[in-house]
């Protein structure tokens, strides 16, 4: 990463910025443009999460973030608060969950609604807003609208076009978790703007740390260009989960077969797992479906095939243990993929949970990133273990995550236990 050069601030205009929202997308973003010479000034609606970054401190696992926000935090270029201050620029990072799971869920914006209000009052002429949630197609002009009821004494895009005093845009986040601080500076942005000055605004501004390239469109192809990067995975794992039920119905091995099929030059299919989760891959294809019920035909399916592999895994955990007198199953990970502490809409807890609520056995939870267990499965009567004694205590190994720790264990350990190895790593 460049040193910060303080300099530059005059050069693009932003001498301030304002991140709202601190969690897995706003954090990382906060401390990147405060790398490189921006004063930010982060907000978030919890105060806990505020002082912790206040201490330098990161509330969310994210491989180099500690040292990277102490240092900036230090440096007094990162600060935190409850209540926005003005700035020169706003992005809005809040989640935008499914009001409610699967198919009858319908995107709750709340959260970037409650941000746009929050906003309002220190907006200023030439003010830029960018939405960076994933939000349906649509939403930033609703922001914009929302934001110019609020603010009568300023021009917004909607009405105003490129005469507009105060710029709106939207620049979906991409990055992976786990490598956010390398593909927050790398991958190419795509930048939506209500009108080209927006767009070229945001692109102004994303510049400043962006190594990858600025792409400008408008504001409601960005936003489907998110959803369907997404939701091009989810159909690509379906079609990998779904081999996967194939295979086992006609006794292959679906990680030979994926892999033979690979070596054909113009395939490339992805890995089977238990399930997708994420607060992203599982949650966004809704949004499109959402918006065209009617043509999302294939997104939909591929969602409900992904949904269902948890109950499919726990089929192949309940006729495995039904071999065994007494099942003592050791359940390894939780988080929704390897290497990181996130549970949220993970297979993994899915997984354990319905098996505690079918008594298949004494279950032996391992999830060496986190220190308690989710509140769902602690009222289970369920409990964390340590990795090597409930391998050790185990007849039955079910191997949930393919966490860097879970790899490093020896044949012979595993030699009298029946394994279930849902990521084909063993
Ligand atoms: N998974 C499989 N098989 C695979 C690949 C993934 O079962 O071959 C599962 C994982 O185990 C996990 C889920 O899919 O449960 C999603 O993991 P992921 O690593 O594919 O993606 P996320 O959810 O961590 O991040 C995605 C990324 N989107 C794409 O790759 C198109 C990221 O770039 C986005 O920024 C992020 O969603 C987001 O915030 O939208």
């Amino acid at each position: 990463m460049p040193p910060a050069s303080p300099g530059c601030a005059g050069t693009h205009g932003f001498g301030r910025v304002s991140v709202i929202g601190l969690g897995y997308v706003g954090l990382p973003a906060a401390a990147v443009f405060a790398e490189h010479g921006v004063e930010v000034v982060g907000v978030d609606t919890n105060p806990e999460v505020v002082a912790c970054i206040n201490r330098g401190q990161p509330h969310v696992g994210e491989p180099r973030l500690d040292a990277l926000l102490r240092r900036v935090v230090e440096a007094g270029r990162l600060r935190a608060t409850t209540a926005p201050e003005p700035a020169d620029a706003f992005i809005i990072a809040v989640p935008t969950p499914l009001a409610r799971a699967g198919e009858a869920g319908r995107p709750d914006l709340s959260h970037v609604e409650a941000a746009a209000r929050a906003i309002a009052p220190v907006l200023s002429a030439g003010t830029l807003v960018v939405v960076e949630s994933t939000v349906p197609v649509g939403t930033t002009e609703r922001v914009a609208t929302l934001l110019a009821g609020l603010r009568p004494d300023l021009t917004f895009p909607p009405e105003a076009g490129e005469a507009a005093s105060v710029q709106v845009a939207h620049c979906p986040e991409r990055v992976l978790p786990g490598q956010v601080l390398h593909e927050v500076v790398h991958t190419p942005r795509v930048i939506g703007g209500l009108t080209r000055r927006c767009a070229e605004r945001a692109a102004s501004l994303y510049r400043i740390m962006a190594q990858g390239e600025c792409r400008l469109t408008d504001a409601r192809t960005a936003e489907l260009a998110k959803l369907a990067e997404n939701a091009y995975r989810d159909v690509n794992i379906a079609f990998a989960n779904e081999l996967s039920l194939i295979c086992d119905r006609l006794g292959i091995d679906v990680w030979e077969l994926i892999a033979l099929a690979n070596l054909h030059p113009r395939v490339d299919i992805l890995q089977p797992g238990p399930g997708v989760g994420g607060h992203c891959i599982a949650v966004d294809p809704w949004f499109i479906v959402a918006a065209s019920p009617e043509e999302a035909r294939l997104i939909r399916t591929a969602r409900q095939v992904n949904d269902a592999k948890p109950q499919h895994v726990c089929a192949r955990v309940r006729d495995r243990a039904a071999q065994l007198k007494r099942p003592v199953i050791a359940c390894l990970g939780l988080s929704y993929k390897k290497d990181i502490d996130d549970l949220r809409e993970s297979p993994a807890v899915e997984i354990v949970r319905l098996l505690a609520e079918e008594r298949v056995g004494e279950l032996l939870v391992v999830e060496p990133h986190i220190a308690a267990l989710p509140p769902e499965l602690a009222r289970l009567g369920l409990a964390l273990h340590e990795f090597d004694q409930a391998v050790e205590r185990a007849n039955l190994v079910l191997l949930l995550v393919d966490h860097g720790r879970f790899l490093e264990v020896s044949r012979d350990t595993l030699k009298d236990k029946i394994v279930v190895d849902t990521r084909g790593v063993w």
